[in-house]
């Protein structure tokens, strides 16, 4: 699937949609905060099925129950609509209770 680096307009548009995130050294970046680590945890295994099926993977940091994402799109130096996609399902998978039914 051929996708585009993202134009700084572009950028800018979508992220207005996305006010938990900003942009940190050339990547869309937002930082999660759980109740604890299991919370973290089960967040990035959940985040880690739908990154795989994107194929599209984040770079992130966990500390106890706090989670660092950073995402860019390294296929075309910089950010594309992927980033935005996998944003946007992190956004929801982070809202989710452990025994909730996984959205689309
Ligand atoms: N993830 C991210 N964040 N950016 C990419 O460009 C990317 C990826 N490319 N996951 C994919 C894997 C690519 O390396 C494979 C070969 O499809």
């Amino acid at each position: 699937m051929a996708i585009g680096k993202l134009t700084e307009e572009e950028i800018r548009r979508r992220l207005k949609d996305l006010p938990s995130w900003k942009r940190r050294d050339g990547k869309l970046y937002r930082e999660f905060r759980f109740g604890d680590f299991v919370e973290a945890f089960g967040f990035m295994s959940r985040v880690a099925l739908v990154a795989e099926k994107m194929d599209h993977h984040p770079e992130w940091l966990n500390v106890y129950n706090r989670v660092e994402v950073s995402l860019a799109t390294h296929d075309v130096d910089g950010i594309s609509e992927k980033d935005f996609t996998l944003a946007q399902a992190m956004d929801r998978r982070a809202g989710e209770r452990l025994n909730s039914a996984p959205s689309p």
